[in-house]
């Protein structure tokens, strides 16, 4: 395995992008599920770096189709310097949000880390959304809906070009799991980009090991797996504590496998965990189980397999 085992995590405690309050207790919740002794346990060196700081949530309504625009800008530029800065010492940052606009500042660090080093960019958006809105499209001005298409260069000037270049990403380098909630702009908009989605009824028919195999395809050792991991991609019956949950995730062990299979390639570089709610939780379940599924993206595992 190629993977870092160098581990820096980084809280980044905010909703200011989220319909619902809350994920801005999300790298606590975290803490105190004992993600740091998980990590440890699986041989793995963990620094936890505390928390970035930002603006308060003003919680106004949009204006001109975002919510709280500027504040984002202002959390998305902590989290990018954050993360640009472990990736540039050789350590594995490990997002704790908040909410999912951060990914922002997150894929566009590695991004940059990527185009530094010369290393090929693959992103994992392990969600139940597709994240694709902008302002045009968006149903609600909630900026946690609109991250890939900010680092697809589809996006207001100061959220998009936070990580230098613009575009960040291409759509060419994004594989999306478990989605199954996509407005009706956005799904147009979706195809339009030629998006690849891994949706619900692909991994009902065809099944969670096949759909990791296509996903997971054609890395090689020159390349970044960024894995950004909401954590309302599983199913609301094992992780309730998120704002947006939609039924009909994966399960219990679907999950593992999904991240099993991550963790068998090595090249997992960097990682986002988002949208945990404590607020909507019932004693911790969810920050527990999203931890016992990163042990699983570290390499835990039965007997069976090493
Ligand atoms: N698509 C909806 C919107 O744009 C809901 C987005 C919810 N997003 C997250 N992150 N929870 O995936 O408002
Ligand atoms: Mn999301
Ligand atoms: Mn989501
Ligand atoms: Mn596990």
């Amino acid at each position: 395995m190629t993977t870092l085992r160098s581990v820096s995590l980084i809280g980044v405690p905010t909703d200011i992008g989220a319909g619902e309050r809350g994920a801005s207790m999300g790298p606590e919740a975290l803490r105190v599920a004992d993600l740091t002794k998980a990590l440890r346990s699986h041989g793995v060196d963990v620094v936890d770096r505390g928390n970035l700081s930002g603006p308060p949530n003003p919680w106004l309504p949009p204006v001109d189709g975002y919510r709280h625009l500027s504040e984002v800008v202002a959390w998305n530029q902590v989290t990018h310097d954050a993360i640009y800065a472990e990736l540039k010492a050789g350590r594995m940052p490990i997002m704790l949000g908040g909410d999912h606009c951060l990914g922002i500042g997150s894929v566009s660090a590695v991004a940059r880390h990527c185009r530094d080093t010369g290393k090929k960019l693959r992103i994992l958006w392990l969600d139940a959304h597709a994240d694709f809105n902008t302002s045009k499209l968006t149903p609600s001005g909630n900026v946690h809906g609109m991250p890939v298409a900010c680092l697809c260069g589809f996006g207001p000037q100061e959220l998009i070009e936070i990580g230098g270049q613009v575009p960040a990403i291409s759509p060419k380098w994004v594989r999306q799991i478990g989605i199954r909630s996509v407005d009706a702009g956005e799904k147009r908009f979706v195809h339009e980009q030629d998006l690849e989605v891994f949706d619900m009824r692909y991994i009902d028919e065809m099944g969670m090991r096949h759909t990791m195999e296509l996903a997971l395809a054609t890395l090689d050792a020159n390349t970044h797996l960024h894995v950004s991991f909401d954590v309302d991609f599983l199913d609301p019956s094992i992780a309730p504590g998120v704002g947006t949950t939609v039924p009909g995730g994966p399960t219990y062990r679907e999950a593992h496998l999904c991240m099993e299979m991550i963790a068998n390639t090595g090249y997992m570089g960097s990682l986002d965990i988002v949208e945990l709610n404590p607020a909507l939780d019932l004693q911790n379940r969810t920050a527990k189980v999203s931890v016992d599924l990163i042990e699983s993206l570290f390499g835990k595992s039965t007997l069976m397999r090493k």
